[in-house]
């Protein structure tokens, strides 16, 4: 059944945002990742252009680690309001933390602005598998925080759908 292998958390836990400069700090100790704990909040993230692999229109900022490397890191991803990425599927797990606004997800090969949707306001954590097929869309301007181990990438289910492929 669709969405089942979806591990959801909509627990909102505000407070981690509080506890992330901490976090940071250990991260801090590992080779190649920038150490975070004298730097403030938003306002130190290195925004830039999404890659390719994005649909046009979205920031991206490599927070520690190389996402591209068998490595863990972490980046950030800022949309606009009503960005949207078609269906697609990781080689790794992805675990997204909503920042700020709030990002949409489905399951499925097809997408589909319906109730079936998860609405993921910030604070939210989702995980999905490997290899599982979804989709998403943002709310506002929407603030991602993606974490995990590379090499990490994006497959979208149509080619036609692929950014890369369009001129
Ligand atoms: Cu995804």
């Amino acid at each position: 059944m669709r969405g089942t292998r979806f591990l959801f958390v909509a627990t909102l836990f505000a407070l981690t945002a509080c506890r992330g400069i901490s976090v940071a700090r250990q991260a801090g100790g590992e080779a190649g990742t920038p150490a975070l704990g004298a730097t403030g909040p938003q306002q130190s993230i290195p925004w830039g252009p999404a890659p390719a692999v994005f649909p046009p229109g979205a920031q991206f900022a490599v927070l520690a680690g190389d996402p591209t490397k068998a490595e863990p890191f972490t980046v950030r991803l800022r949309f606009p309001d009503g960005y949207k990425i078609p269906p697609h599927t990781h080689p790794k797990v992805e675990r997204l933390t909503v920042i700020s606004g709030t990002i949409h997800v489905g399951m499925g090969e097809k997408f589909e602005v319906d109730g079936k949707a998860h609405a993921l306001p910030a604070g939210s954590l989702a995980t999905m598998p490997a290899g599982m097929k979804h989709f998403a869309w943002a709310k506002g301007e929407t603030i991602l925080q993606l974490h995990g181990t590379g090499p990490w990438s994006i497959q979208y289910l149509n080619p036609d759908d692929d950014p890369r492929n369009k001129k």
